[in-house]
């Protein structure tokens, strides 16, 4: 079985993110798709809600499940078989960090990258970038799932 993880921060997911897990979803027979905790980080979104989120966007793709991990990347994929990791690229600047990360996780246990070109109708869009929109007001309903844009709303309501 081919199996390959498509690893994030996914505070929300947005239409990049979809559109990656997606084409992933194509390519391999299982995707998983790991929220990566940073403790560091608090995030708008607990790790649970994210996972909620990411399961019923995605819930039209059979093959792809939502998981979490604390630590490491190369030993979640150790842990579960994964051969691949899936990134998309929106940019150079995303290259360099993208091609310096895969090289290191490579280094550290074999498993293989694929930097894959994101649709450029997505190229300028993060989730730092969306939040800071939504916070001010700003209409971000195109550049999420529709669910993502409701519980972003309701979120940024209840802090006020
Ligand atoms: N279009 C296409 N792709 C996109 C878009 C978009 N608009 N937006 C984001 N993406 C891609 C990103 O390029 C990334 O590949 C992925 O989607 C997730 O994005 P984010 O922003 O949710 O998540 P990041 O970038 O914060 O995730 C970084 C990781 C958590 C994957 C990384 O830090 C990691 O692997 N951490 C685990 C600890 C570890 O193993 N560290 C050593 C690394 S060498």
């Amino acid at each position: 079985m081919r199996r390959a993880v498509c690893p994030g921060s996914y505070d929300p997911a947005t239409n990049g993110h979809v559109d990656i897990i997606e084409r992933t979803s194509k390519l391999f027979d299982e995707v998983v798709i790991a929220v990566l905790v940073n403790k560091n980080k608090k995030g708008l979104f607990s790790i649970e809600e994210r996972m909620e989120m990411l399961r019923e966007v995605t819930a039209h793709l059979p093959n792809v499940r939502v998981d979490s991990w604390h630590g490491l990347l190369v030993d979640y994929c150790r842990q579960h078989d994964i051969a691949a990791i899936t990134k998309g690229l929106r940019s150079v600047s995303d290259f360099d960090y993208e091609l310096q990360m895969a090289q290191m996780n490579r280094e550290l246990s074999g498993v293989e990258t694929l930097l894959m070109s994101n649709n450029p109708l997505w190229s300028f869009l993060s989730s730092s970038l969306v939040k800071e929109v939504a916070t001010y007001g700003g209409d971000v309903a195109h550049l999420v799932p529709e669910l993502v844009h409701e519980r972003l709303k309701e979120r940024l309501a209840e802090l006020g």
